[in-house]
């Protein structure tokens, strides 16, 4: 029987349901997880293991997965607490366009913050440790961690800290909680992740694959395929307006020898704005279509 491909990706979370999406999109049909350990794909050898996404970058590292999605906050703080092999068995091969929130350090609103020797002597609620350390260190700062898992914003209510940093994305929870955002420690996003060295022989092709997939996939989100109308005289400036496109399509209409057809992939996003200018530089019958999937 040939080897398996094993991806694991959160069971349940705020990454668990996007990450199952995305496998989709690359093609996978997946059958069972939910409330099971694995989830098999029907039509590819391709397990998807459903686990805590404090797991994902160990499993990787050791070998037990080929690939794996976890917010890059979790890889980074992850490999930060394994021996320098293993840290560097896995990597971050791609952003992803999900998850995404910063790691912060907050502040009750009303204590003053002149930069990062604002911390000096204080105690910092965090569940990232490392990342923490990390950040005192390269500000040169000596400030005291206090281990905290789960609701960090009440510390320094509860008296426990002065200070937290934690994962923000709105900003509502600290705000909520009477804390404001003082300073970055990490920009995050979810990230698909491979072993450094790939994967063995038999399941090297498919793995290589899958990242190209999903590569492919996550290009192809902004991209629209835009058909319009346009005036020859007008074509240099209407190519210049399409956002994100290479060299695009020009054909003849029928019966209009000074109008053309202009056919082109925007791989950037198409605003309202964009096509109200490429109305006003001449463009009539303003087509923008959605691209299902896009192999370059
Ligand atoms: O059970 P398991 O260990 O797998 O899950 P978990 O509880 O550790 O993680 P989960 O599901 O909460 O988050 C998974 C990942 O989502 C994180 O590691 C981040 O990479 C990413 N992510 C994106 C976030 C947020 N946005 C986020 N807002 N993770 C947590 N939060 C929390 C934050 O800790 C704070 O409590 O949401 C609150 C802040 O949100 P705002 O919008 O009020 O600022
Ligand atoms: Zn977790």
């Amino acid at each position: 029987m040939s080897q398996r491909v094993r991806i694991a990706v959160q069971k349940s979370g705020r990454l668990a349901e996007r990450s199952r999406e995305l496998l989709a999109r690359a093609g996978l049909e997946l059958v069972g997880g939910r409330d099971e350990l694995v989830a098999r794909a029907e039509n590819l050898p391709v397990d998807v293991l459903l686990v805590r996404d404090d797991d994902i970058p160990g499993l990787v590292a050791e070998g037990a997965a080929e690939l794996g999605i976890c917010g890059r906050n979790v890889l980074a703080e992850r490999t930060a607490a394994f021996t320098p092999e293993a840290a560097s068995g896995v990597v971050e091969r791609l952003a992803l366009h999900y998850g995404r929130c910063r790691l912060a350090i907050a502040l009750p609103r009303d204590r003053p913050w002149c930069g990062p020797e604002a911390l000096a002597g204080l105690r910092v609620a965090t569940s990232y440790p490392r990342l923490l350390a990390a950040y005192l260190a390269r500000h040169g700062v000596a400030a005291e961690s206090v281990a905290w898992s789960g609701a960090v914003e009440i510390a320094p209510r509860l008296g426990r800290a002065e200070a937290i940093c934690d994962l923000v994305a709105t900003g509502e929870t600290l705000a909520a909680n009477g804390l404001r955002e003082v300073d970055l420690v990490l920009e995050s996003t979810a990230v698909l992740v491979t072993a450094s060295a790939g994967a063995p022989r038999e399941t090297a092709e498919l793995a290589r694959l899958l990242v190209e997939r999903i590569a492919a996939v996550e290009r192809v989100r902004e991209s629209r395929y835009v058909m319009l109308h346009a005036p020859r005289a007008a074509l240099a400036e209407i190519a210049r307006l399409l956002p994100g496109s290479e060299s695009p399509t020009v054909l003849p209409l029928l019966g209009f020898p000074d109008r053309v057809a202009v056919h082109a992939l925007c791989r950037e996003t198409v605003f309202w704005e964009t096509l109200e200018r490429l109305r006003a530089a001449g463009a009539s019958s303003v087509l923008v279509l959605p691209v299902e999937k896009m192999l370059a």
